[in-house]
């Protein structure tokens, strides 16, 4: 590191460093470092995509960190930053390593009622591993640095680094700088911490010793790349897999070991199977409390394993048995390595009591995710996505109704497809899949929201033509948040008025003409049978396309059985 310092910009370190980490794109509403885009341009090959709002530009780097493993970089200026900070929050719930570069105060100005200022760090607080100011040129290095290690290390999340200047002017000042990068940060995860031998083997019995044990793999397992080795422990020892959201492409839901997504936005097999426990193995789950249906699945008082990279999530809710510190992939490894495949005959009855369970839930549903009612149901959709969805692709899922959904009713074919999931905002996978689609060119992303998702940023319909970013997005559109139908029934005692339904429902719109009108191809469904083909279309339309599906506005989603 030393010996090479040369002078230059802090515009043109940057430049370099996000080069150096294999950053493809960033995403930002100008204007904010200014000189550093310039700097791209000239330096390097990174994509400036610029959006339409700042926390679409969040979300935007979310799906990009999410679908790559890789850190995703947006930014904002000063007056933008905390419309940067809100979209964050669904990062920071969902482990995502996004980086947030904004413009900030400068000391020479601050207290004198500078044009748009406010002290924006401490809203980074409460959605950042890390949220710091750079406040001299020397220090682009060693910050920067530090942002790319925190963001993807041990339980993943967002960064802030705020720049001086209302739009990161320090970025023009020169010195004798250092654009040094360490490229082991540049992805997910960096370092796989092994776990000791004592704790694998005491892990490794409480499963051998239970007689219905159930695994709930949470998102730790897609971050680490370790679905292949839960499978095979799963396989090895016979125990039935139920999945978080964020775990759910853990593996296919054809596979017979899988019993669904448990908790609030779930399958009811899933919650039957995990209730039925008599030993709970969480795997990169924080047991929160959408995974555990508000730790009624299981209930409190379950024997627990519990293996996560991160020491402070061992035994939050449940009272383990075992805890295992170390990254899933290793800790599985090891696991396996020292299984008592013998063992698995003593779960014959469970195995085959589990898979009653899952067959019951496909005989209960299998009518619904075919039905050919108009207008159509959501459930028809998750139906023809399970069948249709081509084998690499991407599947972002907005939250709310749609979580509900797909999460429940949608499942995934093959280990090469993946499901990413809003972690609770509403308008989020749009978005997302935007970004998704910029770090994985090559897969198909199909996104499913519902209108009122949708609605948050359609603006954004014209960055995703702008920038050939070819998302396919499904709008479950009953014109209304129909999810909030429920709430507000028993809000009003039981049955609201009809008034009330201005709490929730909108004007019909057709989204795909205003696709159209941004330059997207957009399709209209209005009958179940055209679903499939739209979508087929769609897939090898290579543009953004928005398929507007005219849905049930009385469909309501399954609620979780405890
Ligand atoms: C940022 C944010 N605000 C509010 C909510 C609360 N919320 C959850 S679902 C929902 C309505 C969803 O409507 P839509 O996307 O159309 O799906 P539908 O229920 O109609 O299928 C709302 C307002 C939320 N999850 N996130
Ligand atoms: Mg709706």
């Amino acid at each position: 590191m030393l010996g090479h310092n040369r002078k230059m910009t802090g515009a043109e370190c940057l430049a370099d460093m996000l080069k150096g980490y294999g950053v493809s794109h960033v995403f930002m509403v100008p204007a904010v470092l200014r000189r550093t885009f310039a700097e791209m341009e000239r330096r390097t090959e990174i994509k400036r995509i610029h959006c339409h709002g700042e926390k679409s530009a969040a979300y935007m780097a979310d799906g990009y960190a999410r679908a790559s493993g890789k850190p995703g970089v947006c930014m904002a200026q000063v007056i933008g930053a905390l419309n940067l900070a809100a979209g964050l929050r669904d990062a920071w719930l969902a482990h995502s390593p996004v980086i947030a570069f904004t413009g900030g105060r400068d000391p020479s100005s601050k207290f004198r009622k500078v044009y748009q200022e406010v002290d924006d760090v401490p809203a980074f607080e409460p959605v950042t591993k890390f949220n710091a100011t750079v406040d001299d040129v020397t220090r682009f290095p060693d910050m920067v640095r530090q942002a790319f290690r925190v963001a993807p290390s041990g339980t993943p999340g967002p960064v802030h680094l705020q720049f001086r200047g209302n739009e990161g002017q320090v970025d023009l000042d020169q010195a004798e700088l250092e654009p040094l990068v360490e490229p082991q940060f540049a992805r997910v995860p960096p370092f796989r911490p092994a776990p000791d031998e004592q704790s694998v083997r005491a892990a490794i019995q409480a499963l051998q010793q239970a007689e219905r044990p159930v695994i709930v793999a949470g998102g730790g397992v897609g971050a680490s790349g370790a679905a292949a080795e839960l499978v095979a422990l799963a396989e090895a020892l016979q125990i039935p897999i139920a999945t978080s959201l964020n775990g759910k492409d853990s593996l296919p839901g054809t596979h017979p070991l899988s019993v669904g997504v448990c908790g609030t936005y779930s399958r009811e097999s899933a919650n039957r199977v995990v209730n039925r426990a008599d030993l709970v193995c969480f795997i990169g789950s924080e047991t929160g409390g959408m995974t555990t249906h508000f730790w009624a699945v299981p209930k409190i008082g379950t024997p627990a394993v519990q293996i996560d990279i991160d020491p402070e999530a061992l035994g939050r809710n449940y009272p383990c048995v075992a805890m295992v510190n170390g990254d899933a992939k290793v800790t599985l490894a090891a696991m396996l390595k020292v299984a008592d495949r013998d063992t698995a005959a003593k779960r014959k009855a469970w195995i085959v009591e589990a898979q009653s369970i899952r067959k019951e839930w496909y005989a209960k549903y299998d009518a619904l995710l075919a039905s050919d009612q108009v207008p159509i149901h959501p459930a028809r959709m998750c139906g023809d996505l399970t069948k249709h969805v081509p084998n690499d692709a991407i599947v972002i899922v907005d939250t709310g109704h749609a979580g509900m959904w797909m999460g429940g009713m949608y499942d995934l074919r093959t280990p090469t497809q993946s499901y990413m999931r809003s972690a609770g905002h509403l308008g989020w996978a749009f978005c997302a899949g935007i970004g998704a689609k910029a770090a994985c060119p090559e897969r198909p992303v199909v996104v499913f929201t519902g209108d009122a998702g949708f609605w948050y940023h359609i603006g954004e319909i014209e960055t995703a033509v702008r920038w050939k970013l070819n998302s396919v997005t499904v709008v479950n559109n009953n014109s209304g948040g129909n999810q909030s139908k429920r709430g507000f029934d028993r809000a009003y005692g039981g049955k609201q008025t009809e008034q009330a339904r201005e709490l929730w429902t909108y004007t019909s719109v057709n989204f795909a003409k205003i696709a159209e009108d941004m330059g997207a191809l957009g399709i209209r469904v209005e009958k179940p049978a055209d679903f499939a083909p739209a979508l087929a279309k769609a897939i090898a339309a290579n543009r953004p396309v928005v398929i507007d599906v005219v849905t049930d506005i009385d469909a309501l989603a399954p609620q979780a059985v405890t």
